[in-house]
């Protein structure tokens, strides 16, 4: 079944958990077990990608050890048009919609389109659109940060995604935020549209957690929070167990 499908399938009936793991920031067998405990502790896929290019070798290498270690599916989720993975089981062909710099909204797209349909993997279109305070990302992808409390930009964003075809969007305080996106302007967001709701930035705890998932996010994404944790199931199990209550 394709990935997209089974989020569909799950959209209203069950939450789903992503862990995002930078191929930048540990070796390959250090994301390996990152992802074997988020398994253990109920995530359902692997994001593989951040803002700091890589290349393709050490992206190959991180996804063989994830699905080594853990046996979960693996979604690129790439910086650029290097970070492309043949391994991967599914990338995010995706543009960030507020950036200034037309390389992220279309550039990178372009540049990688022929290679990613000779690859034959499953692609997941998606707008990204990052908010304040956008951390890395914000910066690198010259992004007009959506303002956390922006109601109608944040519904006019994905509504923009939506009937340009796109499949999900993915809203991004980014990554080690001080805080989430509000739950107003998530479920804002929510109510313009139809298709499913990525939400990541900033959460660590339980209730972070079950805030985005009532607000509306169909999808929760935590990084940091396993990336810094001395034991990932003991910090992960919570965060997941509250979201998918
Ligand atoms: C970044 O939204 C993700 O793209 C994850 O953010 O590292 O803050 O969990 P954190």
């Amino acid at each position: 079944m394709k990935i997209i499908d089974e989020i569909l399938a799950a959209k209203g009936r069950r939450k789903l958990h992503m862990t995002l793991i930078d191929p930048a920031s540990q070796t390959s067998e250090k994301a390996g077990n990152i992802a074997r405990e988020a398994g253990m502790a109920g995530s359902d896929y692997i994001l593989i990608g951040g803002s700091t290019s890589v290349s393709s070798d050490m992206v190959d290498s991180t996804v063989n050890e994830v699905k080594k270690a853990s046996g979960l599916k693996t979604i690129l989720f790439p910086g650029s048009n290097e970070m492309i993975s043949r391994k991967a089981d599914a990338i995010l062909f995706m543009s960030l919609l507020n950036s200034r710099n037309i390389k992220f909204i279309m550039g990178y797209q372009v540049a990688s389109s022929l290679f990613v349909k000779s690859l034959g993997i499953e692609t997941i279109p998606m707008g990204y659109v990052v908010f304040e305070p956008g951390m890395t990302v914000g910066k690198v992808g010259e992004a007009n940060l959506v303002g956390r409390d922006d109601k109608k930009l944040a519904s006019s964003y994905v509504a923009a995604a939506e009937l340009l075809g796109m499949k999900l969007v993915y809203l991004e305080a980014g990554s080690g935020a001080p805080q989430h996106i509000p739950p107003e302007t998530i479920r804002a967001a929510k109510n313009a549209i139809s298709i499913p709701v990525i939400v990541g930035g900033g959460i660590r705890t339980p209730e972070a957690a079950e805030a985005v998932s009532r607000a509306g996010a169909d999808i929760v994404v935590t990084g940091t929070v396993a990336e810094r944790a001395s034991s990932i199931l003991d910090s992960l199990t919570p965060i997941i167990k509250a979201l998918k209550e």
